[in-house]
């Protein structure tokens, strides 16, 4: 297991890499090329830039999140080859550069939606927030333009404005999309993709719907246990994985967070792990809560207990944290909260390490 924490190039972070290299316990970062627009071939040269800057602050780039799928592809429009061979070609590239993971989501039009980017706790930190309700009365647009406002200038990751002039017309499109042409258009996708991961040896790894339940008529499929199952069967290679990211997954309580590393863990596919805690108003409302156990509704020891029992051997990052002690950065990407979830998960790991071969002595 190697533990790591997410990182923006391009002055595009508040937090630095130096910083990142003195959290104890964290190898490296996952990353991204920002700049370069959805659908483009990703050049060698500025991965191997960015990979160099991250070697030389003493930490790994093994990881890269994203590399977005373009709408064409989800939308299953002849375009979408040309698109589709240019997602190969960056795969050739980030393979030459080392990269090992490739974290990616195939949620139609937008990526992970909340209603407030900075919500006050009682304890004087901020979090992320998501009322159901408000978001059903924001069109996406305004949602956009509201995190695009709160963001604090940052660019936010999913909500990359090259994406929001066409917002309005991409989500009309859907509206008379089946679920089962939109699994046909992901099965395309991984078909012609998934066999060049396995030649250049990176595993995909795909998140899961952010709230995991459909908004705005959009088709939402990676939500629960039963649709990562018909997921992965889309494609039965290893490199077909998941990111499985408890503070998604874990909006929905109907989601069982253990079994679902169990089950997933063991069959080899989780490649990555955002975790998380979430704390829940009622069934639709939360807050993006503090990492420990009794700050939520998951039992963190019980999550990673799952996933060490697996075998566990891919990368792990805290998910987004709360804004803490001051901090002024990007939402969910400060730097305090981040390193104080990364160690707790790191005790966790090392608590149920221990115990087990400790168990295993005795045996
Ligand atoms: C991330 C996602 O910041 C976040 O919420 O977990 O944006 C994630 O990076 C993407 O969905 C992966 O493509
Ligand atoms: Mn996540």
């Amino acid at each position: 297991m190697k533990m790591i924490m997410r990182w923006f190039p391009h002055g595009d972070d508040s937090v630095t890499l130096e910083q990142i290299r003195q959290v104890p316990g964290v190898s490296g970062v996952a990353t991204c090329l920002p700049k370069i627009p959805v659908g483009e071939v990703w050049p060698l040269e500025e991965i191997l830039a960015v990979k160099n800057e991250v070697n030389a602050a003493g930490l790994e780039m093994e990881v890269i999140e994203s590399v977005n799928i373009h709408e064409d592809i989800k939308k299953g429009l002849p375009t979408r080859d040309q698109y589709i061979a240019n997602y190969i070609k960056t795969l050739e590239n980030l393979g030459k550069a080392g990269v090992k993971c490739l974290c990616y989501n195939f949620m139609p039009v937008m990526d992970w939606a909340r209603s407030d980017l900075a919500a006050p706790l009682d304890d004087g930190s901020f979090v992320m927030a998501y009322r159901h309700e408000e978001v059903l009365q924001m069109n996406p647009e305004k949602m956009a333009k509201a995190m695009e406002g709160k963001a604090r200038g940052y660019s936010l990751p999913g909500w990359e404005p090259e994406r929001l002039d066409a917002m309005a017309r991409d989500i009309e499109f859907y509206q008379s999309m089946t679920k089962e042409q939109y699994w046909d258009n992901m099965k395309y996708f991984l078909d012609a993709v998934v066999p060049y991961a396995e030649e250049y040896d990176i595993k995909m790894a795909i998140h899961p719907d952010d709230p995991p339940w459909p908004l705005y008529g959009l088709p939402k499929v990676i939500t629960n246990s039963e649709n990562i199952r018909t997921f992965l069967d889309l494609n039965n290679s290893q490199y077909n994985g998941l990111t499985l990211c408890t503070g998604s997954l874990g909006s929905d309580l109907n989601n069982d967070l253990p079994a679902m590393m169990r089950e997933f863990g063991s069959m080899k596919r989780i490649h990555f792990a955002h975790v998380r805690n979430v704390h829940h108003l009622n069934e639709k409302d939360f807050d993006e809560a503090a990492h420990l156990s009794a700050c939520g509704d998951l039992d963190m020891y019980a999550i990673m207990e799952a996933l060490y029992e697996s075998g566990f051997d891919g990368y792990i990052r805290p998910d987004h944290g709360r804004m803490i002690w001051g901090e002024q950065a990007r939402p969910g990407y400060g730097l305090y909260d981040r390193a104080i979830g990364a160690n707790y998960l790191l005790g966790l790991w090392e608590a149920i390490d221990k115990s087990y071969k400790k168990k295993g002595e005795i045996q």
